[in-house]
């Protein structure tokens, strides 16, 4: 019988793709720290800048005709819901970090509405990380971070920041918004590093 995957919920390979302490939903819940910005597309800009040359900049003219993948990924918050198999559509940060050669090690995301957070510069490479624009094959809703966000699913949500700018290249880590109020600087979903001390 031909019944689609959506359909049947939970399948019995799902929990060894659930982190520990984490439930699966099917809704996208949404968590803000502050209002939506509502940034006009002709002003926005993606902007690798720090510890490089040269910034480099991408309008969104410039960044929509960068070459895109499609990523089903699973993604895990921190308040304990992890939502399997999303899919999105973006640019893989190995195409935008090798415009920016660096020496650098860390990475602070910055964003629209003055968001940070931090991720060291080898997870963002290696086909690991993306910024995104598209989720569910339509344009990224402004409540889940759009015209675009950082996803980076392999640590807990919080580290995909919404309406991301850009990424600041720093030769030593600093912690970004939730990481100087608590949260765990890394945020292993698999360790449970949720908060310091994890
Ligand atoms: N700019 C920005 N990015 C952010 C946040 C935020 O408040 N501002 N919240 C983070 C947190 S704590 C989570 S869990 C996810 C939530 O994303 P969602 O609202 O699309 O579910 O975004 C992360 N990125
Ligand atoms: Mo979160």
């Amino acid at each position: 019988m031909a019944v689609s995957r959506g359909f049947v919920g939970r399948r019995p390979a799902d929990s060894a793709r659930v982190p520990p302490g984490q439930y699966v939903t099917r809704d996208f819940p949404v968590l803000s720290a502050g209002p939506t910005p509502y940034t006009p597309l002709d002003t926005w800009d993606f902007t690798v800048r720090g510890l490089v040359n040269r910034p480099v900049s991408w309008s969104w003219q410039a960044f929509r005709a960068l070459p895109h993948e499609n990523i089903t990924v699973d993604i895990h918050c921190v308040t304990k819901w992890t939502k399997l198999d999303t899919t999105w559509s973006g640019v893989s940060l190995d195409t935008l970090l090798d415009a920016a050669p660096t020496q650098a090690s860390y990475a602070l995301a910055f964003c629209d509405g003055g968001y940070t957070t931090n991720v060291p510069l080898a997870d963002l490479r290696g086909g690991q990380a993306w910024v995104v624009d598209e989720y569910d094959g339509q344009p990224l809703d402004p409540e889940h971070g759009g015209p675009a966000r950082l996803l980076v699913p392999h640590l807990y949500f919080w580290k995909s920041a919404k309406w991301i700018r850009g990424l600041e290249l720093r030769p030593a880590d600093e912690p970004g918004f939730w990481e100087m109020f608590g949260y765990h600087n890394y945020g292993d979903p698999w360790k449970e590093q949720r908060y310091q001390g994890d």
